[in-house]
């Protein structure tokens, strides 16, 4: 089963509005015709909302971060858990100037989930739109330490990019009766450089059962 959570983002001149919508893709079930006798499928339902179709990062200061959130809430039964996966909507960045889609907001180092991922520690100077799932307010079958950092202080606290295809950025492996949540972080930092403008993109989450 896949869910679609289709998220355009838009930022006002240095502010940045997340929207959001919701798609449910038809459950297609694993049956075939045929000379099967005996064996039966179960599908594992899964429901997944989100707190809110449209985040607001503000107005944005060039050098001075702004941030925002999604709460993802997802319960199955499924005893395997689930997987959250995320990209950009656009293959050059999450994030184009409204008036000229050249003009880009740069995107931190794109996720990579592989062995310990790729995020990293958000450094003083960092300049770019990144992301991370946040402990605080995530539980704790939800929350990958070695993915996102020991806890959410700006010393440990690991950001990445977000990746031009679907990429799990949470996995759970045991279910999750009633829904259990994961907090997604948008962290924002502009250059100096960045002219301004309305800037707009948008972000996809798929949910599914784990196999
Ligand atoms: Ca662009």
């Amino acid at each position: 089963m896949f869910l679609y959570l289709q998220i355009p983002i838009i930022i006002l001149l240095f502010s940045i509005l997340i929207l959001m919508g919701l798609i449910f893709s038809p459950i297609f079930l694993p049956v075939k015709a045929g000379d099967v006798t005996t064996s039966s499928v179960t599908v594992e339902e899964i429901s997944f909302t989100i707190d809110s179709n449209t985040v607001n990062l503000g107005s944005v200061t060039p050098a001075v971060s702004a941030t925002g959130s999604s709460i993802l809430s997802i319960a199955t039964s499924n005893i395997n858990g689930f997987s959250i996966k995320v990209k950009r909507n656009e293959s050059d960045a999450t994030l184009d100037l409204n008036d000229d889609s050249t003009i880009n907001i740069p995107d931190r180092t794109t996720w990579d989930p592989a062995g310990s991922g790729n995020a990293g520690v958000w450094e003083s100077g960092d300049r770019y739109l990144g992301f991370r799932v946040q402990q605080t307010d995530t539980d704790s079958g939800n929350y990958n330490s070695t993915w996102w950092g020991s806890d959410d202080s700006d010393s440990n606290a690991k950001f990445a990019g977000f990746p031009s295809t679907s990429q799990t950025i949470v996995n759970r492996t045991s279910s999750s009766t009633p829904a259990t949540d994961s907090k997604v972080l948008y962290k924002l930092n502009v250059p100096n450089s960045q002219p301004t403008g309305d800037y707009s993109g948008g972000i996809t989450y798929t949910v599914i059962v784990n196999p």
